[in-house]
């Protein structure tokens, strides 16, 4: 599969009833590798869904849904490596499952559990796990981008083979720092993919209303990097872009721009009202037609690797596994109040040493 940038049309390997519409020997992707990419598509899905109930249940304040999006998270994690970075955004906790990113301590940080690797003390929907190179994002739309940048570029430096993974949304390319990642990235060379994702929507601003270009992998072109334009629902499509852009990256060949062009179901976050703005069928369309998760399994269906029983099996297998994994998370004792502090700076700061001691004072500890 020759894999172009700038192409019109979204590149895509699947027709939307799950026909090839590429050659499939040349993804170089086994049965089994398969198989894995759907229990992926499914547990991430699985997991979305019982991160917002707890949020309906009163049990969690917070929640943005990755639902429609599935196949962009899980086809762009794939191809990394333990040691590639990733620096995420509000929706990419898909990503940092397949990054290795455990579901129970997911459910712990929605719930700011201490289990959760940043134990509490980040905004929800921003964890990190040092380990796995796994950055914990900011909430401040577009900030990851140059901070991700800067680690792609410090790693080049170094002569280091790991390269760094940003994810961002639409609407994320309208700040200063996608403009001056991308452009320091290209001139540096840097081993980075900006990895956006193209839901359509920032909250309720769509794209006609964020940029003028046709596409966002356009502007790519004016930094002097390649831009590729992928179908976003498509996760052979997605990990078969994002493994040709690693690849560049890590042999030394820079930066590229992927757009994943796909659809968020659900809305911006537990705290949005999506019916005041998308247009009537709309969300009904991408769901009944596009979905990504049906579309890869009846891609599955037709190589003859799935059938109704293995799903059935599999939507038990992921249930129990997600139930055990919450028990383990909300065991996990709340953190200690004054641990609130801890890892902020390597050594407090004298007005940090003071608010410390005001809590301690306030906590009659
Ligand atoms: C600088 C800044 N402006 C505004 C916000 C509020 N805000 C949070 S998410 C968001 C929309 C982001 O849209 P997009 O980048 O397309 O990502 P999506 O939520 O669609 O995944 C906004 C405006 C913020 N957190 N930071």
């Amino acid at each position: 599969m020759e894999i172009k940038p700038f192409t019109g049309q979204p590149i895509s390997v699947l027709a939307y009833d799950g026909s090839p519409v590429t050659n499939l020997d040349s993804l170089g992707i086994s049965k089994d590798e398969y198989l894995s990419i759907y229990r992926w598509l499914v547990l991430a899905r699985a997991v979305d869904d019982r991160g917002y109930i707890l949020v309906r249940q009163g049990r969690a304040g917070f929640y943005a849904q990755i639902a429609g999006q599935e196949a962009s998270q899980i086809g762009s994690a794939l191809p990394l490596t333990k040691d590639d970075w990733l620096y995420g955004d509000h929706r990419s906790q898909g990503s940092m499952l397949v990054k290795g990113l455990r579901a129970a301590e997911w459910f712990a940080h929605v719930l700011g559990r201490s289990l959760d690797p940043s134990q509490g003390r980040l905004m929800p929907h921003g964890p990190g796990r040092n380990d796995l190179h796994i950055v914990p994002p900011s909430s401040t739309v577009g900030n990851q981008i140059t901070e991700a940048v800067g680690t792609a570029m410090a790693q080049r430096i170094k002569k280091r083979k790991e390269i760094t993974i940003v994810y961002f949304g639409d609407g994320a390319t309208s700040e200063g720092d996608f403009h001056v990642g991308m452009n320091f990235a290209a001139v540096y060379g840097s081993p980075c993919i900006f990895f956006c994702q193209n839901n359509q929507y920032a909250i309720s601003v769509r794209l006609q209303e964020q940029t003028h270009t046709k596409t966002i992998a356009e502007k790519a072109k004016a930094y002097g990097m390649d831009g590729f334009l992928v179908d976003g629902n498509d996760v052979l499509a997605v990990y078969a872009v994002s493994k040709h852009c690693a690849d560049k990256a890590r042999s030394g060949n820079g930066p590229s721009l992927i757009e994943a062009y796909t659809y968020r179901y659900g809305p911006h976050s537990s705290a949005d009202d999506d019916t005041r703005y998308r247009p009537k069928g709309e969300l009904e369309m991408w769901r009944n037609e596009r979905d990504p998760v049906v579309r890869f399994r009846r891609f599955l269906e037709k190589q003859k690797l799935w059938n109704d029983d293995k799903e059935q099996k599999l939507l038990a297998e992921v249930k129990a596994e997600l139930a055990v994994a919450l028990e383990e998370a909300e065991k996990s004792p709340v953190p200690e109040p004054m641990t609130v502090l801890d890892h902020t700076y390597e050594k407090l700061t004298p007005h940090l040493e003071w608010e410390r001691k005001e809590l301690a004072a306030e906590l009659g500890v």
